[in-house]
């Protein structure tokens, strides 16, 4: 699925994040950047062990919750990987709304920094951590086209999702947000 919005383009794909070639694809993190399974396990299994070795180099007090940071991309087919940390769900009134669409906003400023024409997202949070696919879904989209609209960067923003549930909810989300 393709959404034009103005000069940028959002797609939804079903598949596995490590697999794409774009300038930058973001890990959904944990705080203290420690590895972990999900997205986080692929990416340092396909990426190799200079991901890791850069993270604790550069990083070694981690990542807030909410914000994210950047390394090189090691052997996967990108230049850099964002390392972003969204929330754990809590039920939902704690402020998680709020911090995956700041760990969200924090990868599009690094995109746009970084001169990244292409960016690939997981489904942050809605894995591990527990963010209801489809909350995680519309908060992500609309994170993204606000951001997209305003600053006309990225030229390519990629939702990479992994089963067919989740491809549905960004489906939904997308039919909701985007203007037709
Ligand atoms: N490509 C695309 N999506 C994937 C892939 C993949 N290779 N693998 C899983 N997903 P998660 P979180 C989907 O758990 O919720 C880790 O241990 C998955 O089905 O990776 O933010 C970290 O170290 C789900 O829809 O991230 C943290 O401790 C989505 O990606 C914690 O988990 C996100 O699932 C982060 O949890």
């Amino acid at each position: 699925m393709i959404v034009k919005l103005g000069p940028c383009r959002l797609e939804l794909i079903q598949g596995d994040i490590t697999q794409q070639h774009v300038d930058a694809i973001v890990n959904a993190a944990n705080a203290a950047l420690a590895g972990g399974g999900g997205v986080d396990g692929a990416i340092h299994d396909a990426g190799g062990a200079s991901i890791m070795k850069e993270t604790d180099e550069k990083y070694p007090e981690g990542c807030p919750t909410g914000s994210a940071v950047a390394t090189a991309a090691g052997d996967l087919p990108a230049n850099f990987v964002f390392h972003a940390v969204g929330p754990i769900w809590k039920g939902g009134r704690q402020g998680e709304a709020e911090q995956l669409a700041m760990a969200c906003r924090a990868c599009l400023q690094l995109a746009v920094k970084h001169n990244c024409t292409s960016v690939a997202f997981p489904a942050l949070s809605a894995g591990a951590y527990g963010y209801p696919i489809d909350l995680a879904a519309a908060n992500l989209v609309k994170t993204t086209m606000d951001f997209v609209r305003w600053h006309q960067k990225p030229s390519v923003v990629k939702f990479v999702l992994f089963d067919q549930g989740a491809f549905g909810a960004f489906a939904r989300a997308v039919e909701e947000v985007v203007p037709r």
